[in-house]
């Protein structure tokens, strides 16, 4: 990856390039095609090139097409003039007359690419409403080319889905990541901006490859260094972070803290109705744009696991987020503001209140009182990015106030990408979730593309899993989780397998046996994860604070306890209304009855959502003790099978990735053991109720 930004002496991701170049080079190896009658295919198609319109993207689009060109063919296209070059590079502002593409078809990161064929000559057009649309349909044209697609007659249109399509860096200043598994952070150290621009620009390269178009370089725990961000001080360190992303079609935005006013800004008080308060905002924002007249806003964790908030004020939510919205709506910023909020202190023997309640109770009665640049940024569950959950009931509740999802990519509960668990499926069950919001078809993602309520502002972000190890993801294959992302924000309706296939094509090659067996890994690794630690719908079984387990009452009598309510009798939270927190009742009709009733509730989430006995007998027949201890056995058999299929790709993928994985690959299963020998034990001897295939629990 060649870097515009010239670095004075060589640095570790100059160093990494080279020493960990296939590591490093993620899903854009731009291997060379060693097919040489592909390559003549190519490289009679790709001659010559030209590129209409001057802007900053299209440069970087022009110089990713020529690099992987040159990478793949070991070519230099020549320029030609636009009615004869083989590949012409256009905007709907600059293309002319030269091809007929119908504009409205498009939306404003939206492209096509067309094969125009005359006197025997053919001609690619890689159109983009936008030269956003040019540099996706450029990424798009090298997928096909890393997959040895034929491309010898082209008629794509792409429109994406979503038109946020985000990731949140919870990356503190220090260089440290909150939930980060990776390395230390490619953006800070020793509480200062890293001067490896060359990552941050290799990195910015990845996400546009995937669609990403925007970014939140700190974390939502934002404390007083970072509160810095927004001042004087570091704002021209962040101006130069958003020159590198915009580059590549991607807006920059800060977390903020929301007592900044009382951190920075000398006040005595952050309250959202002071006018002081307002006014130092309202300068703030003018400030901030005058560095970055592009910025994208203000992402906004208030009131939320002792950040501060308007609560401290007496005021809502609604007054809180209008504030900053007010401040930013000149310069058409806008808020990203959290839903995370939980009374993070309540006593867990409380049982007037359910954690998994909160968002819904404090946010479902402020609709129609947010500005309309105020997005509410609502994780995918009620809880905590757990293994599996319900899904959050604030999807369609609200049709009067913007709505975007947030997932995690880093596996904070999912092995900490330390076990493979690949998240593409899950993600896609969160997407196709009927919220039945206007009837039968209000998925989830017509919530969030803005489609169902025709919100202004909507869209995808999720928690990254980068750092700074030289394969960007500490687990070689976690890399599927952030590619899989990008592609599943750009278009829900992606199956996880054509997601899957072109992730790996591009990242190990065209051998049939790595495809197929890398596929089936990475398929399978959500439910085997799910099955050696936390059954039904239960989760949480984990240490706290670090939330990497085994720990079966890690969480049952911690703060915010009581996530299993497990004893001699029986297992899981009583979520009903007629016995329970009455959590159901968040949903519409439809999902409160699937879920209120035992018979009708998903066995997956059963513990989710009812308390049963031990011997309460699942769908399938079997009872919920017997289930718990065949699946920590299956998991752990289905762990060790990751290691064996990984084994038979020895020498089909080199050595470096290789041995990386199957390292994570063998303490993932050694680790599932432990996971099947706690859980089991514990529930054997909670239960008294002996395996029926009397496996060895103690
Ligand atoms: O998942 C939990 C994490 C916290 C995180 C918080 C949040 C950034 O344990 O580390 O803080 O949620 O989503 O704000």
């Amino acid at each position: 990856m060649n870097s515009t930004i010239e670095t004075n002496s060589k640095n570790s991701t100059d160093m990494f390039k080279v020493e960990h170049k296939d590591s490093y080079a993620a899903w854009l190896q731009y291997k060379n095609i060693d097919n040489s009658a592909l390559s003549n295919e190519y490289k009679h198609l790709w001659g010559s090139l030209n590129v209409l319109g001057n802007s900053l993207i299209l440069e970087t689009a022009k110089k990713e097409l020529l690099s992987a060109i040159s990478s793949m063919l070991g070519i230099e296209p020549a320029f030609a003039e636009p009615t004869q070059a083989n590949l012409v590079l256009a905007t709907k502002d600059s293309l002319g007359d030269l091809v007929d593409v119908d504009f409205d078809q498009l939306n404003d990161d939206g492209y096509v690419i067309k094969t125009v064929t005359s006197r025997e000559e053919k001609q690619i057009f890689l159109v983009g409403k936008r030269d956003s649309g040019v540099l996706y349909a450029v990424f798009h044209l090298l997928r096909l080319m890393q997959s040895r697609n034929n491309l010898q007659q082209l008629d794509i249109l792409e429109n994406p889905k979503n038109q946020l399509r985000m990731l949140n860096q919870w990356d503190n200043m220090d260089g440290s990541i909150e939930r980060g598994y990776a390395g230390n952070s490619i953006f800070y150290k020793d509480n200062q901006f890293s001067d490896e621009l060359n990552r941050i620009e290799d990195y910015a390269r990845l996400l546009s490859s995937v669609g990403i178009n925007g970014i939140a370089i700190n974390n939502v725990n934002v404390h007083k260094v970072e509160t810095n961000l927004i001042t004087s001080i570091l704002l021209p360190k962040v101006a130069e972070v958003a020159a590198i992303f915009r580059a590549y079609g991607i807006t920059t935005f800060l977390s903020v803290n929301y007592a900044s006013t009382i951190t920075i800004g000398n006040l005595s008080t952050a309250d959202p109705l002071d006018p002081e308060v307002r006014q130092w905002w309202k300068e703030k924002a003018e400030e901030i744009y005058s560095y970055i007249p592009d910025f994208g806003g203000f992402l906004v964790k208030a009131d939320s696991e002792h950040r501060p908030g308007p609560f401290t004020y007496g005021r809502n939510h609604a007054d809180g987020a209008n504030m900053l919205a007010e401040a930013l709506q000149p310069f058409n910023g806008i808020v990203l503001w959290r839903c995370f909020v939980y009374n993070c202190l309540q006593d867990w023997r409380d049982r007037s209140t359910d954690r998994a309640r909160a968002a819904y109770d404090h946010f479902k009665p402020l609709d129609g009182q947010f500005h309309s640049n105020v997005i509410l940024q609502i994780k995918n569950g009620p809880m905590d990015f757990q293994v599996r959950e319900g899904v959050s009931p604030l999807f369609g509740a609200m049709e009067k106030t913007n709505q975007m999802l947030e997932f995690q990519v880093t596996q904070e509960y999912t092995g900490q990408q330390r076990h493979l668990c690949y998240l593409v499926p899950q993600w896609k069950e969160v997407l196709d979730f009927d919220t039945y919001a206007k009837g039968e078809g209000s998925e989830v993602k017509r919530v969030v593309d803005g489609s169902l309520f025709q919100y202004k502002y909507s869209g995808i972000t999720a928690v990254s899993n980068i750092g700074n190890d030289y394969n960007w993801t500490g687990h070689t294959l976690a890399q599927a989780n952030l590619y899989g992302f990008g592609r599943l924000t750009w278009n829900p309706d992606l199956a996880a397998e054509d997601i899957t296939d072109e992730w790996i094509g591009q990242t190990f090659g065209s051998d049939e046996l790595v495809k197929e067996t890398v596929s089936k890994m990475l398929l399978k690794s959500w439910s085997i994860y799910e099955k050696y630690t936390s059954p039904l719908g239960v989760g949480w079984m984990v240490n706290p604070h670090h939330h990497y387990g085994p720990n079966v009452d890690g969480y049952e009598y911690d703060v915010w306890g009581t996530y299993h309510f497990a004893d001699w009798k029986g297992i899981g939270v009583d979520r009903t209304v007629k016995t329970g927190t009455g959590y159901t009742s968040q949903y519409f009709k439809e999902n409160t009855d699937r879920f209120e009733s035992i018979e009708t509730c998903p066995d997956e989430l059963l513990l989710f959502f009812h308390h049963v006995p031990y011997t309460h007998k699942l769908k399938s027949g079997v009872t919920v003790i017997q289930h718990i201890y065949n699946t920590h056995f299956e998991g752990v058999e289905e762990a060790e099978g990751l290691v064996e299929s990984w084994l038979q790709l020895k020498d089909k993928i080199d050595q470096e990735r290789f041995e990386d994985s199957l390292n994570r690959l063998q303490e993932q299963a050694k680790h599932s053991k432990e996971w099947r020998d706690i859980i089991n034990t514990y529930f054997y001897r909670k239960s008294g109720i002996k395996d029926e295939l009397n496996r060895k629990i103690y």
